[in-house]
């Protein structure tokens, strides 16, 4: 009964990069994008017999036909992120035996984005996705000012990853678009931030604001980052009732010659995350850690402070063995007081594959613990278990959001 309330719950996917219709080219969907993912150029590029430079110079289609012969065709494709390429073509209803790239694009030419955007999410059977959106993006912001009808299955977060970890290069920005802010933080800078962030929170409606941080990022500290948290986004959480969401551990372009799939992961300081959650009871946060080894310390940060939300299987987390080891110790840690996944997809295709993938783990897990309390003489009904399931798969974090 579990696998099939955990089957029909509809997912709020609630960290994705995927792109409502009106911006265009920034919403990626197809064969060649899924086969392109940078989870799949790593992968691809340890096997294929080019160099890396070479193969960035083709065209993406091209790209996704090496990809295809080096992971699909020379080799069995195993992988998570190769598996998900097949499970999403499956369940679209897609032939993969013929392992036919040519007539896989055939099928997909054949989808306008509308239609596929429906049918992505109703296979997925995901009823909202939070993009996620910068103001620093070139290509994103003009369309937020040229202003666009809302899809309410789309809702918005804020990035501000320049604002904190590149400060110096920021502030021209800012001043460019007729913010005062000064470098040495002097005159009305912090004000002038905190309006940066109400004018972006009221334009995009975001439902958090959200931060990348690499895994040396400590509080209280001397430095942009951590004046920037409390002067500016912590009294604008507390002014907009808007949680901020650190994501932390990703160490940038270990190898730069992958590009975007070029970073890597490193250990980070779970205390950092605490005596934040102490300093500003008032605030709340979102937390996802890319460590393996940061998520035990990560829940029992979790019990110590009400307003962290703990969230997903982050990037290198995001595999079953991994997906079930932490939900499992993240339910009996802290119970159902968390979102167990979310999908970072950055195709559209993606969230068919890693919801496929994610929510049988998550529902076996969650079978266990009944059966556990099953031995104790309680049961839960099925009103109890699609109340729990639809607080793990995004309510727990609307009622976090909303509170
Ligand atoms: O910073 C992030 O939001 C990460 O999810 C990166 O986008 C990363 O490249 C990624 O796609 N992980 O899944
Ligand atoms: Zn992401």
């Amino acid at each position: 009964m579990v696998a099939e309330v955990v089957e029909k719950t509809p997912v709020y996917d609630i960290h994705t990069h995927l792109y409502d219709q009106p911006f265009g080219e920034l919403l990626l969907w197809g064969i060649d994008e899924l086969l392109t993912y940078h989870y799949l150029v790593a992968e691809s590029l340890r096997v294929a017999p080019l160099p890396e430079e070479q193969f960035f110079a083709l065209s993406k289609a091209r790209q996704a036909e090496v990809i295809w012969d080096a992971l699909f065709v020379k080799n069995s494709p195993v992988s998570e992120a190769c598996r998900g390429v097949l499970t999403t073509l499956n369940r679209l209803g897609f032939d993969v035996k013929k392992r036919d790239l040519p007539a896989l694009r055939q099928h997909y030419a054949g989808w306008k984005v509308g239609d596929f955007i429906d049918r992505s999410l109703q296979a997925a059977n995901v009823r909202k996705v939070c993009m996620t959106n910068s103001p620093f993006d070139d290509l994103e912001r003009p369309v937020w000012e040229t202003g666009f009808m809302r899809d309410p299955r789309f809702v918005a977060a804020l990035r501000i990853d320049p604002l904190l970890v590149d400060w110096v290069n920021t502030v021209p920005r800012l001043q460019g678009w007729g913010y005062k802010v000064q470098t040495d933080f002097s005159g009305q800078t912090f004000a002038e931030v905190r309006r940066f962030l109400a004018d972006w929170t009221r334009k995009i409606d975001a439902q958090y604001c959200m931060v990348s941080l690499g895994p040396e990022f400590q509080y209280p500290a001397e430095g942009p980052t951590a004046r920037l948290i409390e002067e500016a986004i912590m009294p604008h959480g507390r002014d907009h009732q808007q949680a901020f969401a650190l994501m932390i551990g990703v160490r940038r372009s270990v190898n730069p010659r992958l590009r975007l799939a070029g970073d890597s992961v490193g250990f980070a300081d779970v205390g950092a995350v605490e005596r934040l959650c102490a300093a500003f009871p008032d605030n709340k946060f979102l937390c996802t850690l890319l460590a393996r080894e940061n998520q035990h310390a990560l829940c029992v940060a979790a019990r110590k402070f009400r307003n962290l939300h703990v969230f997903g299987c982050w990037w290198f987390m995001n595999n079953p063995s991994l997906i079930e080891e932490v939900t499992r110790m993240r339910l009996e840690l802290i119970g159902l007081s968390m979102t167990p996944q979310h999908s970072d997809c950055r195709v559209l295709d993606q969230l068919v594959y890693k919801w496929a993938h994610s929510r049988p783990i998550i529902g076996k897990v969650l079978a266990e613990k009944y059966e556990d309390l099953a031995a104790t003489g309680w049961e839960p009904t099925r009103a109890e278990v699609e109340r729990d399931v639809h607080q793990l798969l995004g309510g727990a974090l609307e009622t976090f959001l909303a509170s």
